[in-house]
């Protein structure tokens, strides 16, 4: 039986939690396979509970379910203690988390260094989530990092801390005027975590090829989005791992011709959250209206996320790096009342037409939209559970959106509930 990779198609936030918990009721393993807890998924169940997940994968909420946190996942072991012990107590069934021996530990030097070199950056930070990512995907290519199976073995833990803290220390005290860390606080913090997760390390590449083999479906859900991806997307305004779906093969240790499906989720308009280039990107009443409507708030950092039109140059963009063969169309509703929808079909960048990307980033942050305008529909959507039942214009909007985007649209998001979706295929 095969892999179905489910992946962010813009800058994230497109109702991933979502489409993975709906997914999820049909497949015993759900990956994460890239990111860390700077990812918020959010889940709404059947009985009205909001769940925001950062670093365990979605599938946690469905019984039966066992979520994995694969190999190319950064884990910061406080905070997922913590989103353990939240779901516990909301009666949750944990039990069946694994943790991949080979993921990288954020490290108490990984956060200090992402909140200080952002500042350090002023005007040209990238916004980042400040949880310490961009540092640990670091010293992970620099081959210092720091890995769950070294919680195994804490002397040599240790003598790991030590040797990446004898470089990190003098940055952060004689570049950043920070205070050292200490290596024996460190030792005895993460001691602590060890005996918390011990249980949990194991090889998730050989569980997930046994599954695999015995004919079982395996979901691997990303985080961030396509645009977020450290090769593919807007760099430097990029997270610091591979969103896309060749990463879900890197992440999880699973080989890329067991891959059948991907999914691209895609919002019916763009948002982003951190600085960066954005062309569709509204600063007037429709960015305010799309912002207050959508609930366009990040679900981990709290911040305002930017709001514009849907862009399909990026959606067809996504398309290709990913491969992907649905969509699932997200928060259609949120465009309920709008008297035009503009779709952003092209690009001009200083006169010349661009139908697909820009080669550089210099004519990406020029790139202006060239829009085509679609007349809106004012009814409620929310109760359609069949293509047909859509207003006309949404009907209409939908096929132009799938027409531009380059994969067919198969369900359509209409409300954050588990139940609210047309399925088109
Ligand atoms: P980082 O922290 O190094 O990964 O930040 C680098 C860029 O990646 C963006 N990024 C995100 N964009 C959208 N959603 C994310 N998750 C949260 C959410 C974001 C939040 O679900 O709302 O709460 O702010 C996410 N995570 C990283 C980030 O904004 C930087 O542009
Ligand atoms: P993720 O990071 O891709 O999982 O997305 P987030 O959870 O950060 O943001 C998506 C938000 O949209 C969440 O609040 C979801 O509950 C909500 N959402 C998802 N799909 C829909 C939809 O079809 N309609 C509406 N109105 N909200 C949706
Ligand atoms: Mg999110």
């Amino acid at each position: 039986m095969p892999a179905v990779v489910l992946i962010g198609a813009q800058w994230g936030d497109e109702g991933k939690g979502k489409a993975t918990d709906i997914l999820g009721e049909r497949v015993p393993y759900v990956v994460r396979y890239q990111g860390g807890n700077n990812a918020g998924h959010t889940v709404i169940t059947p009985d009205g509970e909001r769940y925001a997940l950062h670093l365990i994968p979605s599938g946690v909420l469905t019984p039966g379910c066992t979520p994995v946190i694969g190999n190319g996942v950064v884990v910061d072991a406080e905070v997922l203690i913590g989103e353990l012990a939240g779901l516990e107590e909301r009666g949750v069934d944990t039990s069946r988390l694994v943790i991949s021996s080979d993921a990288h530990l954020i490290m108490p030097h990984h956060r200090a260094l992402d909140r200080v070199t952002e500042r350090f950056l002023g005007k040209s930070k990238i916004g980042t989530t400040g949880r310490g990512i961009g540092p640990c995907y670091g010293d992970k290519v620099a081959r210092v990092g720091i890995r769950a199976q070294d919680l195994l073995d804490m002397d040599s833990f240790r003598d790991k801390v030590e040797a990446v803290l004898r470089e990190k220390n003098q940055i952060l005290v004689k570049v950043y005027n920070r205070k050292a860390i200490d290596v024996d606080e460190v030792v005895a913090e993460y001691s602590a975590y060890a005996d918390q997760l011990r249980h949990r390390i194991v090889d998730t590449r050989l569980l997930l090829a046994h599954a695999l083999g015995a004919g079982e479906w395996v979901l691997l859900e990303g985080s961030q989005g396509t645009l977020l991806d450290v090769d593919h997307g807007t760099y430097p305004y990029v997270t610091s791992s591979s969103p896309t779906a060749g990463g879900a093969s890197a992440g999880s240790g699973i080989g890329p011709t067991r891959i059948e499906r991907v999914v691209g989720i895609l919002k019916a308009y763009t948002t982003r959250v951190g600085s960066g280039p954005f062309p569709t990107e509204l600063h007037d009443a429709n960015g305010e209206y799309l912002r207050k409507q959508g609930g366009e708030v990040g679900v981990t950092t709290g911040r305002d996320r930017r709001c514009g039109w849907f862009d399909a140059v990026i959606a067809r963009y996504a398309s290709r790096v990913n491969g992907i063969t649905d969509f699932f169309l997200t928060k259609l509703d949120v465009l309920s009342s709008l008297e035009t929808v503009p779709i952003c079909v092209a690009y001009d960048v200083d006169g010349v037409r661009h139908d697909e990307m820009p080669m550089t980033q210099t004519d990406f942050m020029r790139a202006t939209p060239v829009y085509e305008e679609m007349p809106g529909w004012f009814e409620d959507i929310t109760h359609c559970r069949r293509f047909d039942e859509l207003p006309a214009n949404a009907q209409a909007y939908v096929l132009r959106l799938e027409e531009l985007s380059g994969a067919r649209v198969s369900v359509i998001g209409v409300g954050p509930g588990r139940d609210e979706n047309v399925v088109v295929h």
